[in-house]
């Protein structure tokens, strides 16, 4: 569906991060006097679109020096599309968190979870109404790959919103627990491996079904922090490194189930290990706490 352009209007402030390489720029600015983040992403060139790229197109010549041509392609408009994601009104964590800046790798151990961390993110944290809108299909329903209803192990399985489903080879969906309440990894105990369990199995399942990816071509995680304080399961294609997904944050689907199995309350007493921005307010708590 044709939406009016509400870009138009678009004021920029700042740019939050730009990379040539992934050809995407994040912006911070204003829309309509509300403050808003813009994020704008060339998409992948798909072997499908091959055929229509090139009988389509308008060719402009460079430069030509003997066996060697470069030219400048004028795409039919339906294939040079920019993905566009819009936060508005955005807060100023939104804007935070698009903003390139250094990490710092933090400690923290169980005591430190309920001490720090945990009356942190009971004030701080993002909204999750996003969340609640795709259980309760007000949001996004159309895009539901896989749903198990049941409330205690069931699960929405649909696309990140950071893929454009044109190509599997950046495919990324994510399990929303229909459980409410479970935070984050630290608040799974062996109590949730029938859940853990019903996702990875029902997940691989459907994405086998949908996609013919098998699961092993799928990288299956949880990420600690979150940004998002409601379980989710990242399911994204192996060897795409997906933005966002550092190593310290990614926990393997499948090594957490094996650490509950060995030990029921392995996510309540282990020392985890994640990163954080330079202007994360959790990081002035670890630091305040002398815990950095
Ligand atoms: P996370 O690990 O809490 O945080 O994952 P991260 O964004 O720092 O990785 C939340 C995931 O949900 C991310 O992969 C987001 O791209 C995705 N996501 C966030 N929002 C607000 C939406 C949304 O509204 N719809 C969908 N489909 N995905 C979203």
């Amino acid at each position: 569906p044709e939406s009016e352009n509400i870009l138009a209007e678009f004021k920029t402030t700042n740019v939050l991060s730009f990379s040539a390489r992934e050809k995407s720029i994040f912006i911070h600015g204003k829309l309509a006097d509300q403050d808003a983040v813009v994020i704008l992403e060339k998409t992948p060139i798909t072997e499908d679109s091959l055929a229509e790229l090139f009988s389509d197109s308008r060719l402009k010549l460079d430069m030509r020096n003997d066996i060697y041509s470069t030219y400048r392609l004028q795409a039919p408009p339906q294939l040079n599309e920019i993905k566009t994601t819009v936060v508005c009104p955005a807060t100023e964590k939104h804007v935070k968190k698009y903003q390139r800046q250094e990490t710092f790798l933090v400690e923290e151990t169980g005591e430190d979870y309920q001490s720090i961390t945990l009356p942190y993110i009971q004030k701080q944290s993002l909204s999750i109404q996003w969340v609640y809108n795709i259980l309760e299909k007000k949001a996004e329903a159309e895009r539901i790959v896989y749903e198990d209803l049941d409330p205690d192990v069931g699960f929405v399985l649909l696309p990140d919103f950071k893929w454009d489903q044109k190509q599997v080879d950046n495919l990324y969906l994510i399990a929303i627990t229909h459980q409410r309440g479970i935070r984050s990894l630290r608040d799974l105990t062996s109590e949730h491996l029938p859940l853990l369990h019903n996702i990875f199995q029902k997940g691989k399942a459907a994405i086998l079904q949908r996609y013919s990816l098998p699961s092993s071509k799928l990288r299956v995680y949880l990420h600690y922090q979150p940004s998002y304080y409601h379980l989710h399961v990242h399911f994204t294609k192996l060897g795409y490194e997906a933005p966002g997904c550092g190593v310290e944050r990614a926990h393997l689907l499948a090594d957490v189930i094996q650490n509950l199995q060995s030990d029921p309350e392995y996510y309540r007493t282990r020392t985890l290990y994640f990163p954080l921005r330079a202007d994360d307010e959790l990081l002035s708590k670890f630091k305040e706490a002398g815990r950095l």
